[in-house]
């Protein structure tokens, strides 16, 4: 039966990484994938994070399986993070949540349950969005359109294209939209944008399904979820992803969450108890470690602190590279202006290199980022920068 399978292509992203581990180059970087490095280049383990498992190694009495929706002190304290304590939503319990591997999983499990239970089987994606959106959401069934994000020319966005194209989807239809720090552009809605966004979605029926894998990576946690708070005000019905993968640290833990906002509470029970139908026939029920570490830091105020301060140490210094990075181009000869680099949010910085020159970017001088020009940030130091630029510099001129 194998032999008339035929050889996925790479992944875009990880595919990537691969062809960086092989590559025998020594003054090799990586800026593809987007993980968080620290100044010496490494991943480290979050000293929050490290405290809560220390924690749960002296106190964990069993490796039982979870409910299909995991921890519960976890998944209630996702939603403090997403809406804020004691919000009108949370009080009337009209938001379900279920821990889920990952931002991934999240979307997956969202996904499905979507199709199978809905008449939601249309998806509206920004053009460009994250590579594995469509690749999760065909996998689910559900059909994808894209609507305008991005204008090349101004390396900014093109509001008015995005609102006009979302204005063609039918009732019913998802949009998926970026909680903060799109990915790829760095791009996100203003306040104001958000108001019309939400409006839109209100005015004609479309369910937002929120991508929120990056909150405390723009500006901070409660200011990253205004976009979040500012649809779920208006609109009764919507789906949130979350993952804690970049802000927490815990990439292999696979940790985040499904969240289902319904307009009443019986509404919000109806669709959960699919949202954990779906789960009992993916994969039962969720992995424990990643929930618990999340929910013992959340749940102790001196850890809480802790891991907010290590977010606010990521961020800042994702900030810092991005200066740098605008600097140094400047001061190896780079004529272009990169300046639009300074104020997008996150891990990426969407250069508007073109497939060429990011070709010649990895053959030329073993600088990897991915084909669309997106460049991970997160990735730069201090040591690595006149590499990079150097390198951008010669492909530029
Ligand atoms: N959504 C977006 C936009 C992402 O960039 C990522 C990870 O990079 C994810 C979701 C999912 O992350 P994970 O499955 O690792 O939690
Ligand atoms: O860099 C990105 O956009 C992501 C990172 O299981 C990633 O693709 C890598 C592995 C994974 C999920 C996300």
């Amino acid at each position: 039966i194998f032999t008339q399978v035929e050889l996925a292509a790479a992944d875009p992203i990880l595919g990537l990484t691969d062809a960086f581990k092989a590559d025998k180059r020594t003054d090799k970087v990586n800026l593809g994938v987007g993980i968080y490095k620290n100044e010496a280049g490494l991943t480290p383990i979050l000293k929050s994070v490290k405290q809560a498992e220390e924690i749960l190694l002296a106190t964990e009495k069993s490796k039982s399986y979870l409910g299909m929706e995991g921890v519960e002190a976890y998944n209630s304290a996702v939603q403090g993070l997403l809406f804020g304590a004691d919000h009108e939503i949370i009080k009337n319990k009209r938001a379900l949540t279920a821990q889920a591997p990952g931002g991934t999983g999240s979307l997956r499990v969202a996904a499905e349950f979507l199709m199978r239970n809905t008449e939601s089987k249309t998806i509206w994606v920004s053009n460009p969005t994250w590579a594995n959106h469509q690749n999760i959401f065909k996998s689910a069934g559900l059909s994808i359109e894209q609507y305008r994000y991005y204008k090349a020319e101004t390396h900014g966005k093109d509001f008015d294209a995005m609102v006009a194209d979302l204005k063609m989807a039918k009732t019913g239809d998802l949009v998926l939209l970026h909680g903060c720090c799109h990915n790829p552009t760095g791009i996100d809605l203003t306040e104001a944008e958000w108001h019309v966004m939400a409006k839109l979605c209100l005015d004609n029926g479309l369910v937002p399904l929120f991508d929120f894998a990056y909150q405390g990576f723009g500006t901070g946690v409660d200011e990253d979820a205004q976009g979040l708070r500012i649809v779920a005000s208006q609109v009764p019905e919507l789906i949130i992803a979350n993952s804690f993968s970049k802000n927490f640290g815990l990439y292999n833990e696979r940790i985040g969450a499904v969240t289902v906002v319904a307009d009443t509470e019986s509404n919000a029970v109806k669709a959960f108890s699919q949202v954990k139908s779906t789960i009992r026939g993916n994969y039962s029920n969720p992995p424990a470690h990643g929930a618990l570490i999340v929910s013992t830091i959340l749940a102790d105020a001196e850890l809480k602190l802790l891991w907010e301060t290590e977010l606010t140490e990521m961020r800042e210094r994702i900030a810092k590279m991005r200066t740098l990075f605008v600097e140094t181009l400047k001061s190896e000869g780079v004529s272009q202006d990169f300046s639009f680099i300074s104020s997008q949010n996150g891990m990426f910085s969407f250069s508007g290199l073109t497939k060429e020159q990011v070709a010649q970017l990895k053959d030329e001088h073993a600088v990897y980022i991915v084909g669309s020009g997106r460049i991970s940030v997160a990735g730069m130091t201090k040591e690595n920068m006149p590499v990079i630029c150097k390198a951008i510099a010669a492909v530029l001129a």
